[in-house]
């Protein structure tokens, strides 16, 4: 494994361009649940389609209400950055043009001090209404209450603003994501099972135009088999070694 971390981070420096791809996995070690591990899991307990997507929230509002505000509660008072988040954001500074783009929706990327982080599926601290998708300010109260607010202008539920299957990614988010994957020397892939559209797509389209790709999971799957470099284990763990190699290597 040594000689590997050391080999990630040569290629890290060397690259003119990184780009980082992070999913729920990033964010585990933070004690937010993954989506699909199947002990803790969130798809373990509910089917997708009945939580993140129209269909499900029209079927039942009070469900995917509940679960979105026990997530906020759990990602965004709850959790902090832990020590992957944090060598995320030191990489920032080290390294030349990076990018984070995240599947993910909590704000731990931003507590630990990354910038310009680009948010593929949306922000679950943020809301609007679901049928004029006007922006709505969550009360305190509304946060405990057992089904979706009223939009104050037309009646409408209120839904938290991410982004739920079968809806288009922000268009902003995914054309700068993909220009970052189509630049990139290094893409860095941490914490994703790789297996959600359209953002399961960078990696391969990094590699495509000649990106080496880095992958961090402790499980090996489709992403990892692709993998130039693929370093096996938690990312809170892994990531700060390559941080201090990076900075080994600085100092000779
Ligand atoms: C650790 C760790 C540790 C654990 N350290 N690692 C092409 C082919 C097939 C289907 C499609 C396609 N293109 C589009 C689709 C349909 C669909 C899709 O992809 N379906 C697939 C399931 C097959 N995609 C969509 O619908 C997307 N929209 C779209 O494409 O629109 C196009 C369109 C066109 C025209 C009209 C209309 C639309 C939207 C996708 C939105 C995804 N939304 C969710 C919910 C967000 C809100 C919320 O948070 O509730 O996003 S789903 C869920 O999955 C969430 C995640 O961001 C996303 C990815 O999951 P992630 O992050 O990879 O988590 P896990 O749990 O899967 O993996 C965790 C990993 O961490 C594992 O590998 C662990 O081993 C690892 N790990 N501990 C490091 N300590
Ligand atoms: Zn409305």
């Amino acid at each position: 494994m040594d000689s590997r971390i050391k080999e990630a981070a040569l290629q890290l420096i060397e690259a003119s361009t990184v780009t980082c791809l992070t999913g729920a996995g990033v964010s585990a070690e933070s004690g937010i649940s993954t989506f699909r591990d199947p002990q803790s899991g969130y798809w373990s307990q509910f089917d997708p389609e009945q939580l993140a997507s129209q269909r499900g929230f029209k079927r039942d509002p009070g469900l995917v209400w509940r679960w979105y505000m026990e997530r906020l509660v759990g990602s965004t008072i709850n959790a902090q950055p832990n020590p992957g988040h944090i060598a995320l954001a030191q990489l920032q500074n080290r390294l030349s043009n990076f990018t984070l783009i995240t599947q993910n929706v909590d704000n731990l990327h931003e507590q630990a001090g990354s910038t310009n982080v680009i948010h593929l599926h949306g922000n679950i601290s943020t809301f609007f209404c679901n049928s004029c998708r006007r922006d709505h300010i969550l009360s305190d109260a509304e946060r405990t209450d057992d089904l979706p607010p009223s939009c104050h202008h037309c009646g409408g539920m209120i839904r938290p603003g991410v982004v739920w299957f079968g809806e288009q990614l922000p268009r902003a988010e995914i054309e700068a994501a993909w220009s970052a994957a189509q630049a990139s020397d290094v893409m860095l892939v941490v914490g994703t099972s790789g297996i959600v559209y359209p953002a399961a797509g960078l990696p391969s389209l990094a590699q495509e135009f000649g990106a080496v790709i880095i992958d961090i999971n402790p499980e090996r799957d489709a992403l990892s088999s692709m993998a130039e470099i693929f370093l096996q284990g938690p990312s809170g763990e892994i990531l700060p070694q390559i941080l201090d190699e990076i900075d080994k290597i600085n100092a000779k």
